[in-house]
């Protein structure tokens, strides 16, 4: 394995998304956006501490760093490095903010966040992250069953798969300038509604029992911990079901790359590394850590494996 030196791994090693993006020419754009957005630091201290319970889903690993999950991370609303999030969304402001569920419900509603946390009963699940590059964390996130949500929009018959869309605001989100050309905001992801009504499907509010930090997804993100990271969409603005399966960001950007299901797979290769073993984040040292091996559903298997029955999970990745 490649060796690095601080402050960052080279590029190609760590972040094939942005490898994918520079091939559209992005870099230069990206750098002088950079250099015009001189934001300050944000991060959890300004974050408000909240009532939660421990959930039944926990993970045996111990958590990653709080310093690690707060300052490597992968928002390309804010730039493609994986510091530019905690470095440019101090600017971003995630109240007040309001989360549509719409499309085929019964009851489609716009929900205030803070209205929507109050009445949700917060719990803490301790989930594996599994980024589509190669990395991992271990993350106690805050929030609520996506199920319960979706639950009180109460489904029609006809609804089959769940869309989610980001919020889209160029002038707090300096990579939205710039990437313009290269991703299509807003950022969609989506879910069969089935694995939307997994329990393991979460709403995350917040993270370490504080509010949810501005670089982590602030003031909702979906977390779904045995699909690839990508999945766990940021900064939700609406939730729409629908009848046919709904387009996703990287899908969209390379089908060929990033599948509609995206579940963790050892067995199943991305077309330009090995997804076998994954490099643990903030297990010795900030950049440092471990190598292990990569689990089939991301460790969630005996849950959530009966969602696919017989699917081909090699021609469905
Ligand atoms: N809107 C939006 N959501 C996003 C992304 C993004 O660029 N934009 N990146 C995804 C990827 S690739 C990963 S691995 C996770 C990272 O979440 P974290 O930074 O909280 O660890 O967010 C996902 N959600
Ligand atoms: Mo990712």
């Amino acid at each position: 394995m490649a060796r690095w030196s601080y402050p960052r791994p080279p590029s190609s090693e760590i972040t094939p998304h942005a490898a994918w993006l520079s091939r559209r020419h992005f870099m230069a754009a990206a750098s002088a956006s950079a250099l015009a957005a001189p934001f300050g630091h944000t991060g959890p201290a300004m974050a408000q501490a909240l009532h939660t319970r421990p959930g039944p889903y926990q993970a045996a690993e111990t958590p990653t760093p709080l310093e690690d999950v707060t300052h490597y991370n992968n928002f390309y609303e804010f730039g493609m490095g994986k510091g530019d999030p905690s470095a440019y969304a101090s600017a971003f402001q995630p109240r007040p903010w309001t989360l549509s569920v719409e499309g085929l419900v019964e009851r489609p509603r716009v929900w205030d966040i803070d209205r929507l946390m109050a009445e949700m009963p917060l719990e803490e699940r301790l989930y594996r992250m599994r980024c589509v590059e190669a990395w991992s964390m271990v993350i106690p996130w805050d929030g609520f069953a996506l199920a319960s949500l979706l639950k009180q929009a109460q489904p029609l018959g006809s609804a089959r798969y769940v869309a989610f869309e980001s919020v889209v605001r160029p002038a707090q989100m300096p990579g939205q300038r710039t990437v313009l050309d290269a991703l299509p905001w807003p950022y969609v992801e989506g879910l069969r509604l089935d694995e939307a009504m997994h329990p393991l499907a979460f709403l995350a509010v917040g993270l370490y029992g504080r509010t949810l930090p501005n670089q982590n997804g602030a003031p909702v993100r979906l977390v779904v911990p045995w699909k690839y990271g990508f999945k766990g969409i940021k900064s939700i603005t609406r939730i729409r079901l629908m009848e046919q399966m709904p387009p996703t960001t990287w899908n969209r950007m390379d089908p060929s790359e990033y599948g509609f299901f995206a579940n963790v797979n050892p067995d199943v290769d991305h077309p330009r590394w090995s997804q076998a073993t994954e490099r643990v984040i903030g297990a010795g040292g900030f950049f440092g850590g471990g190598r292990r091996k990569t689990q089939m559903f991301n460790g969630y298997g005996e849950q959530v494996a009966g969602l696919y029955g017989q699917m081909n999970l090699r021609t469905h990745f």
